[in-house]
């Protein structure tokens, strides 16, 4: 293997059941863990649930459940809902796990030696549903709302222990200078920076009097350590141990825009806190945190009292009617990747449907495969090294983004440029003439051999289906990359379609959808 990566996702609130957001972020980075994997990349990415929420306490409390059952079930419905969809993730971390526990307990503890944690007072003004400080100045600008949820923030006076985050922000800005590419995309990053411009204040990350469900404050049990920081460990928890340390630092934080100050300020500082202590200073400030923005349904914006969140009946509904590999292709290419929220509407969904899969991957496989079985006999005698077709796919470059996720663009490209080909050589023309076969295998060699290397790309995203492609192609590309040994840059060279080589007939990848109404 010639490398490693490590991806992260948000660990879930576990008072609630997963959604679209859910199913989204952890999505893409399996998509994003996939173009690593394929390359030959050791791979870990993690996922999992944030259990230590006071929501999830009221939550369960509302069912009349001890907050464990609670929490267990929703983690249950986490986990095989990413199974369903096809997420494989390298592990599952529960914030409410030994492992986890026992280093939250000791990084604290690492802490407060340094002097970087505290015991102090703190007077704010607190939002509770989001379970946070709203500093003077923001509280002020949303008349003393909740910027995320509108609810009245409330004052509260607390002791607590307290991070000190004011000591960071010279440090951060620096950072995010020297590492342009740590906050994507830009403008998050922009907004990250003016922000830590105005002003760094303390952090409390310990409450009181809130019952026992979380992390105890090592030798001072009456507090519990703010999930806040309990959670974000989870991401240096998972791969504590002597066989996983060699992931850390993560590569990528993927996350969504509504916790992007937890994931760009805070954590990082955190970790800046842990380069002075002996036990962490391995833990160095990961590659580049990635924050995209929000799915919104047919129009308007998903909220509980809306009832309109896209749920996972809903998302299992589309993957059985289009198929798993149909669903992940619409999250990947449609979603709110960048910095505009994304619009999840059954009417374009069938359009992306219908235009990428099933009149482009699924067309153009069925157009060659049955070309190749009539003109052919389904065998490609010689490999083809010369031809205008080659010349088009190794002139194609697409920039493949801060995630890698172009290579899905480029891999539908490709196979677009097959089915220009088709049409302006016309194979199944020349066939009717006689003395023209070796033009005829010429062409179809190279429309085979380019949906081979635009599968390698599109993989990542439509993964069942590419494999099943490289069964009729005879290649043992899922075998190899399932054992660690990937060579995407070796495969999507020209010509791996060896002679001899086969293209078998099947049932379309991609049966165009026609509306039953
Ligand atoms: O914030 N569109 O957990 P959470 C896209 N436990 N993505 C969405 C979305 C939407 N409409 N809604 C949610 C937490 N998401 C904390 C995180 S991490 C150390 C702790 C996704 O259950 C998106 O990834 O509220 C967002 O950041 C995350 O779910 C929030 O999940």
């Amino acid at each position: 293997m010639s490398g490693r990566f490590y991806i992260s996702t948000p660990i879930y609130y576990v008072n609630e059941r997963p959604h679209i957001g859910h199913v989204y972020t952890t999505t893409v980075a399996d998509t994003v863990a996939r173009t690593r994997r394929i390359e030959g990349l050791d791979v870990f990415s993690l996922t999992g649930t944030d259990e230590h929420a006071a929501k999830v306490v009221e939550a369960a409390a509302e069912r009349g459940l001890e907050t464990r059952e609670w929490a267990d079930r929703n983690a249950a419905a986490f986990e095989d809902a990413f199974a369903a969809f096809g997420i494989d993730n390298d592990d599952f971390i529960r914030t409410s796990e030994p492992r986890h526990i026992h280093f939250v307990e000791e990084v604290i503890a690492a802490l407060e030696a340094t002097g970087d944690v505290y015991l102090g007072q703190y007077e704010g003004w607190y939002d509770a549903s989001q379970e946070e400080y709203v500093p003077e100045g923001r509280a002020k600008e949303h008349d003393f709302c909740s910027p995320v949820t509108g609810r009245p923030l409330v004052r509260r006076t607390e002791n607590n222990y307290f991070f000190k985050l004011s000591g960071y922000a010279d440090a951060m800005l620096a950072h995010l200078e020297a590492h342009p590419e740590f906050v994507q995309p830009a403008a998050r990053r922009n907004e990250v920076e003016a922000r830590i411009r105005e002003g760094l204040d303390d952090v409390p990350i310990s409450r009181t009097g809130g019952g026992d469900w979380g992390v105890k404050f090592p030798g001072n049990p009456e507090h519990l350590i703010y999930v806040w920081i309990d959670a974000l460990l989870n991401y240096s928890s998972a791969v504590a141990t002597e066989e996983r340390r060699h992931y850390w630092p993560a590569d990528v934080h993927l996350i969504a825009k509504d916790i992007l100050w937890f994931h760009a300020v805070i954590w990082p500082a955190m970790l800046m806190a842990l380069q002075k202590t002996e036990d962490f200073a391995w833990l160095a400030l990961p590659g580049m945190v990635y924050s995209h923005s929000f799915w919104i349904s047919e129009g308007q914006k998903m909220s509980k009292s809306l009832g309109n969140f896209v749920d996972l009946e809903q998302l299992e509904r589309y993957r059985d009617r289009f198929g798993l590999d149909a669903l992940r292709f619409f999250l990947v290419t449609q979603g709110p990747l960048g910095t505009n929220d994304s619009d999840f509407a059954e009417s374009r969904f069938i359009e992306v449907y219908n235009n990428d899969l099933a009149n482009t991957v699924g067309n153009a496989v069925s157009r060659v495969s049955n070309m190749t079985g009539r003109y052919l006999d389904g065998r490609f005698a010689t490999v083809v090294e010369t031809g205008d077709l080659r010349d088009q796919v190794e002139a194609l470059e697409i920039d493949e983004g801060p995630l890698g996720l172009g290579r899905v663009a480029k891999g539908l490209e490709l196979v677009r440029r097959v089915d220009g080909f088709v049409e302006t050589t016309q194979p199944f023309r020349l066939a009717k003439e006689t003395g023209r076969e070796e033009e005829v295998a010429v062409i179809l060699y190279q429309c085979a051999e380019t949906l081979r290397i635009a599968s390698l790309h599109l993989w990542p995203a439509l993964p069942l289906q590419m494999e099943e492609l490289w069964r009729r192609m005879g290649l043992p590309y899922a075998e190899e990359i399932a054992a660690g040994r990937g060579a995407f840059a070796a495969w999507s060279a020209w010509g791996g379609l060896p002679a001899g080589a086969g293209l078998d007939k099947g049932p379309a990848l991609f049966p165009r959808y026609q509306d039953e109404g």
